[in-house]
């Protein structure tokens, strides 16, 4: 990991769509989370971006855009999947990007073994669970769908994809050192109180 972060713990996404994205991440930092990723279909606003880092140094958080290499230079790091990545040259982004974070989606241990771990920081590894969030996620691998991903790996890991404070626990049977949720966190009216219930939940 090129950024100084504990990578471990509750790893939210964001969407600016679903809630108002600087009182949530507040709630969130409040909450125990230290990574929280921008997700918009819309495209990101920078200034929202510079606000969330702002936000997210209070509390020695980061915070990594999805897919947006531009806005990425506001932030602490960005976020692709398989075809995002598949794209684009990933040694110019490197250097483009410095020491940030660079995050890849992975679903299958063919596609851990591939990356090129002096580039990549970390892998996405999922879905774990149905999802409803991402209507192009692909089937569910399950808990030891995602243990083989993380198994092919020596880069660390977060689980994605239908996790809520029902499969925490068996999430973390993957090996995964983070678990990342939308849902569970946008979904409910104290996402403080259950980004703290889940942070503890999931442990160190
Ligand atoms: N990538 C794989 S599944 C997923 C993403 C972005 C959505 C996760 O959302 P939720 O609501 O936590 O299932
Ligand atoms: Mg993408």
């Amino acid at each position: 990991m090129r950024s100084p972060f504990l990578f471990s713990g509750i790893y939210a996404i964001v969407e600016p769509q679903r809630r108002d994205p600087l009182a949530f991440a507040h709630a969130l930092f409040e909450g125990g989370v230290r990574v929280v990723q921008v997700r918009a279909k819309n495209g990101l606003d920078p200034l929202l971006v510079r606000s969330l880092v702002r936000l997210a140094r209070g509390y020695k958080g980061i915070v990594i855009v999805n897919d947006d290499l531009d806005v990425a230079l506001e932030a602490d790091g960005v976020h692709l999947g398989q075809e995002d990545a598949a794209a684009l040259d990933l040694v110019a982004i490197r250097t483009r990007l410095g020491r940030r974070t660079i995050g890849l989606s992975c679903g299958t241990p063919a596609q851990a073994r591939a990356v090129d771990t002096r580039i990549v920081d970390y892998l996405g590894v999922g879905p774990l669970f149905a999802t409803r969030s991402k209507s192009d996620a692909g089937g569910a691998i399950g808990v030891s769908g995602a243990h083989a991903v993380i198994a092919a790996t020596m880069l660390p890991c977060v689980a994605i994809g239908g996790i809520d404070r029902s499969n925490l626990v068996r999430a973390r049977e993957s090996g995964a050192r983070m678990a990342a949720m939308i849902s569970a966190l946008a979904d409910v009216a104290e996402p403080r109180a259950i980004a703290s219930e889940l942070t503890d939940l999931w442990g160190a």
